[in-house]
């Protein structure tokens, strides 16, 4: 935990019902994967989310109708911050694994795919953010290498249950054209750095670091509303939209 407190957008990404059996309790409800993000302008290249398979979740109530599924760690967060049904007081409704959440299909905030599914990275941290993370290849590394992992090792899929149709039909999209690395700037990083495998840390914390910089300064929006506009103002224009939209809330940690 670090001494300046990090804000995050949650992207709430709707999970479409029917619910699977141990969710059922929650039938009737808006239920939400939570997914804490930084680069709330890059939602429209989403092509999945990820959790962690062995990591542990909760389905907490907001309020009296939404439900956001997230760790429990960051249910307590929310509920300081006036988003908790209860004051001060998170409350769960159902207890779920990450393998639980693996093949949930989802309705996320500025999408263009229209359904996107819930897959499995390793990389996920229990103990940052909410524990759910939205995925856009097109501009992380770790998203770009994590799909890469699931497209091309099918018993990789196969450990975990996915079918072929919760992955392999969804490319990446361009959504932001980089100065130096083009409009799908991770997958080129990547390459260049022959990255082999999300398992890849150091390689893939450098590639974060060499792309961020040129991306939010010099890039530009190639979709949506803001086409053509600098990412640096397009961010708090598309966050603050989403917000408004009710399609996102902030939180600090
Ligand atoms: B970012 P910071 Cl396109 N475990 O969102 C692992 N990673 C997590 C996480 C967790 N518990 N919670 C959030 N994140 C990811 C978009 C994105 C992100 C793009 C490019 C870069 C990027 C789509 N994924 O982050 O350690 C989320 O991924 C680069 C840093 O708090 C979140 O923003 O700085 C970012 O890491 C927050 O990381």
């Amino acid at each position: 935990e670090g001494v300046i407190p990090q804000e995050y957008t949650l992207i709430k990404m709707e999970v479409i019902s029917p619910f699977p059996p141990k969710m059922s309790v929650l039938e009737g409800k808006k239920v939400y994967l939570a997914a804490a993000t930084l680069r709330p302008e890059t939602m429209y290249g989403q092509t999945n989310c990820w959790v962690l398979p062995d990591g542990k979740y909760g389905a907490f109530e907001i309020n009296d109708t939404e439900v956001f599924i997230l760790t429990r760690r960051s249910a307590l967060n929310l509920a300081y911050q006036k988003l908790s049904r209860v004051p001060e007081k998170p409350t769960c409704l159902v207890e779920l694994t990450g393998q639980d959440l693996i093949g949930l299909p989802l309705k996320s905030p500025l999408a263009f795919n229209d359904i996107i599914y819930t897959l499995p990275m390793l990389s996920v941290l229990t103990d940052k953010g909410t524990g759910i993370v939205t995925s856009v290849p097109s501009d992380s590394p770790d998203d770009y290498m994590a799909l890469h992992d699931l497209k091309a090792k099918p018993a990789f899929r196969a450990k975990y249950g996915i079918k072929d149709e919760w992955v392999l039909p969804f490319e990446i999209i361009p959504i932001i054209e980089h100065p130096d690395f083009g409009n799908k700037s991770a997958e080129k990083i990547c390459i260049e750095k022959k990255i082999k495998s999300q398992n890849e840390r150091e390689k893939l914390d450098d590639a974060k670091k060499i792309i961020y910089k040129g991306g939010f300064y010099s890039g530009t929006m190639l979709v949506g509303e803001f086409t053509g506009m600098k990412v640096q103002e397009a961010k708090s224009l598309i966050k603050d939209k989403l917000l408004e939209l009710e399609q996102a809330v902030v939180y600090s940690e």
